[in-house]
């Protein structure tokens, strides 16, 4: 059969790239950008096309694996069998030790897979713990909290308007390497040479100059963990020059008096030499920010994962905030997304405030933050004798043995579990030790769609991706894999019927929809909209409900020019919705229906901020970085993406290799308080002096996997070095960036 041509969403990152392939019936004949995507233009990274080589990687499961008992390696078996291995390995476990000794860790792809974004939530009813671990904790809910509070819901984050400001100070971040986080924009890059071309300005702040930094008008070093400082000495600067001018969010927003009494403690001088920024920078940054006719801050990883994270997630919105830029084009807005989004919904007077310390870990009593415990306390939970030890674990695609703190002791404790199920596609570092691991779906053989990443994007746009390849009919879908352990978990057996148990979650739904008087759909017949969405199933339905009943849906022919499903699949190429718009006071969801510029919960972390100051700073100190040919740690067994020079290195300012020995190339002894590695070298200026820099994700000498081209390059595993000791208070995100560490040739 001749080749045809598919348009895909690249489903690696949250870029959100259109893909163009070339495929025979069974072959991927090529992949590249897709031109005519409204969004992405044709840009793609090198990562983009391999999902091809994903789709034909020989190590890739393609059917659930037992592992024997008693160390005897690996079985491959039908799914009844593996469903029923699960029920006969699990149950007695939950029977024995009760819910308390079950945990979950979901992982980063659950943002990107529709099934699992899903019914995830259908399975983790059923799973009834509170021991909920995930990636979260180690990347954004810093930056949650605090948008939470400040607007109401924990997706409410303002996206910087890359196409329309005129100004982007940009911290913590490298989408040179990352494509953007919490900011969903194909070819950020692209756009950052276009705010310069158009005669505006791009900061970026970063202890490293990144490949951002180089194509920047300015860059700035600063040390490690003072971002919160820095932006707090700008606020400062703007109370006392009278730069502080609110704009239309003047009477939507609360504790503007509370912040300047704060800021005034805060002149830049008090700061300068801890950021390792001059006065004067400060200075002009804050003047440059207020005097801009539009600008945004924006920060990401670096400023999320570190000891203070929440303050400078909330001081990047206070900036935007006092600076009149929150919430108007060429600042900073609120994606108003084609679905899902909390803060299109609802009754806005019904605030959804989020909660915490409701329960706390057993060892060392870590609160709950919206629900998640932090991930530097898994190992712990489950190696530390006593009452309520974790006995059980699930894992739904995530990699803890790489991804997380304490990570080499984590890596003891898994095998010394009563039982471990894995939903993952690879036997890697951490489903080496499950009793079954039940394989997902080739991405080349599911539908996609971004739904949570419209959520973040610097347009409003839309696309729905049907599957390159048929799925294979013998197997069940990845949805449907998490509506059989729903029902394993719930103590119903592995016998279910998925088509009808879809159907019912669908139908509970619609009936909660018609009954609430703030839904489009108030009053429908709820056999009415059952029927209009047949014949689609699964995560298609969900779309196509989301759709039709959000922003810009046709609510079931009450809005005739309205959006729906299969509308959008007749445009390939997605379709774009529009510029960013404000939506403030609409989008708010707090309490009081204003901005909370002063959340206490966030206010009262001051303290620890001022206690820093009368600290020794100068120590060496770690940060970590991303690759851009991989992903975090599960992209590394795709040969052409490993290839070529060491990607896993340790990079080192020229005077402090000098100072400590290292050489370029050569072997580095990476120390701190949570342990040690060693490393290769590569000793750069782009580095700020004093600092140093290793990606995350490494580490793949592990006996047992089977990643055999990953561990043709394994890396080391820069988790070992997180002190599982060092988490921000507030959200319990581990501190993975400015960890104290030393350094000795090898
Ligand atoms: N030191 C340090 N540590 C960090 C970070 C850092 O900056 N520094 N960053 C943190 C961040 S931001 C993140 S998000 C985490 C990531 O941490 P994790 O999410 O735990 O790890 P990943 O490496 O993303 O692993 C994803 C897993 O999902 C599987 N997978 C991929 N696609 C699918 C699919 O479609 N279905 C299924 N079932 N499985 C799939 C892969 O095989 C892999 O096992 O790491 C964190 N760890
Ligand atoms: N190619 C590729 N793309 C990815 C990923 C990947 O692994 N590979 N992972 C994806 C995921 S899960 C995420 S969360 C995003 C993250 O996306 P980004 O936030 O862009 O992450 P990084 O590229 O690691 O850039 C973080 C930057 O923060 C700097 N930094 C470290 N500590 C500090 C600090 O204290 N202050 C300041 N100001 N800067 C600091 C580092 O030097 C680094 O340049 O990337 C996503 N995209
Ligand atoms: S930038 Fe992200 S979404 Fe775009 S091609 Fe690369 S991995 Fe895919
Ligand atoms: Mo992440």
């Amino acid at each position: 059969m001749s080749p045809r041509t598919e348009f895909r969403t690249c489903p690696l990152c949250e870029a959100i790239c259109g893909l163009e392939i070339t495929a025979t019936d069974t072959e991927v004949i090529r992949v590249r950008g897709d031109r005519a995507d409204v969004f992405s233009k044709g840009f793609i990274c090198p990562k983009g096309s391999a999902v091809a080589a994903l789709h034909t990687d020989p190590d890739r499961l393609r059917a659930p694996m037992v592992r024997h008992r008693n160390g005897g390696g690996w079985r491959e078996v039908s799914w009844p069998e593996a469903f029923a291995t699960v029920e006969e390995r699990m149950m007695p476990v939950l029977e024995r030790h009760g819910r308390e000794a079950l945990a979950t860790y979901v992982g980063n792809p659950n943002a990107h897979n529709i099934s699992l974004l899903y019914y995830g939530r259908q399975l983790g009813r059923s799973l009834a713990t509170r021991n909920g671990y995930s990636a979260g904790t180690v990347d954004q809910i810093t930056k949650q909290v605090s948008t939470a509070l400040m607007f109401g819901t924990t997706l409410s984050i303002p996206i910087p308007d890359l196409d329309r400001t005129d100004y982007l100070i940009l911290m913590g971040a490298n989408p040179a390497a990352s494509n953007g986080s919490l900011l969903t924009a194909p070819d950020v890059l692209g756009r950052l040479d276009a705010i310069v071309q158009r005669g505006g300005k791009v900061v970026v702040v970063d202890p490293r100059r990144t490949r951002t930094a180089e194509r920047a008008s300015e860059h700035h070093f600063i040390r490690p963990a003072t971002d919160a400082h820095l932006l707090m000495a700008m606020a400062h600067v703007l109370f006392a020059e009278d730069l502080v001018d609110l704009g239309h969010l003047a009477d939507h927003t609360n504790g503007v008096e509370e912040v300047r009494r704060i800021a005034a403690a805060w002149p830049p001088g008090r700061v300068a030499g801890i950021c390792g920024i001059d006065a004067a920078d400060i200075q002009r940054l804050a003047r440059e920010l207020a005097a801009a006719p539009t600008a945004a801050v924006y920060a990401r990883i670096g400023t999320c994962t570190q000891e203070f994270g929440t303050l400078a997630g909330w001081l990047v919105d206070v900036l935007n905030v006092l600076t009149g830029n929150l919430d108007r084009p060429g600042g900073a807005l609120f994606p108003r997304a084609v679905c899902g989004q909390p803060n299109s919904k609802g009754n806005p007077d019904m605030p959804r405030t989020i909660e915490w310390g409701r329960w706390r870990t057993r060892v060392r009593g870590a609160p709950e933050v919206m629900g998640q415990l932090p991930a530097a306390c898994l190992a712990e939970e489950i190696d530390t004798p006593g009452d309520g030890r974790i006995r059980a674990l699930v894992t739904i695609a995530g990699n803890p043995a790489l991804a997380i703190p304490d990570s080499e002791r984590l890596q003891a404790a898994l095998p010394t579990l009563d039982c471990m199920i894995s939903v993952d596609n690879y036997i890697n570092e951490t489903t080496q030790h499950a009793d079954v691991i039940l394989p997902g779906e080739s991405h080349l053989c599911q539908p996609h769609f971004s739904a949570t990443l419209y959520q973040l994007a610097v347009r409003h746009v839309a696309k729905w991706s049907d599957p390159v390849f048929p799925p294979d009919p013998d197997r069940p879908r990845e949805w449907e894999i998490m509506l059989v352990l729903s029902s394993v978990f719930a103590g119903r057996g592995t016998e279910v019927d998925t088509g009808a148990a879809d159907d019912a979650i669908v139908s509970a739904r619609i009936a909660k929809e018609v009954a609430d008087e703030w839904s489009p759909v108030y009053g429908r017949d709820p056999d009415e909209l059952f029927e209009a969405m047949v014949p689609a199933v699964g995560p298609e339905r969900v779309v196509d409900w989301q759709i039709r009943t959000g922003p810009y849906g046709d609510a079931f022919g009450a809005n005739p020019d309205g959006w729906t499903l299969a509308r959008l699949k007749q445009h390939p190429h997605g379709v774009d919705l529009g510029p960013l718009e404000s939506r403030v006071p609409e989008v708010l969801r707090t309490l009081s229906g204003q901005i909370e510029l002063a959340p206490d919960y966030v206010v009262a972390d001051v303290a620890r901020l001022e206690d820093s100051l009368e600290r020794d700073w100068t120590g060496m100190v770690l940060v970590g970085r991303r690759n851009l040919r991989t992903n975090n740690s599960w992209m590394h067994n795709v040969g052409n993406l490993i290839a070529g020079r060491e990607q896993c290195s340790l990079l080192v300012h020229p005077d402090d290799a000098q100072r400590f020995g290292v050489v370029d190339g050569g072997q580095v002894r990476v120390a701190s308080a949570g342990g040690e590695v060693v490393a290769i070298a590569e000793v750069s200026d782009e580095m700020m002096p004093g600092t140093v820099s290793l990606p995350h994700g490494w580490g793949h000498d592990q006996p047992g996997t089977r990643l055999s081209v990953a561990a043709t390059r394994p890396g080391v595993n820069s988790n070992i070095l997180a002190d599982p000791a060092a988490i921000e208070p507030l959200t319990g995100n581990a501190m993975v960036n400015g960890i104290p560490v030393t350094l000795t040739p090898a």
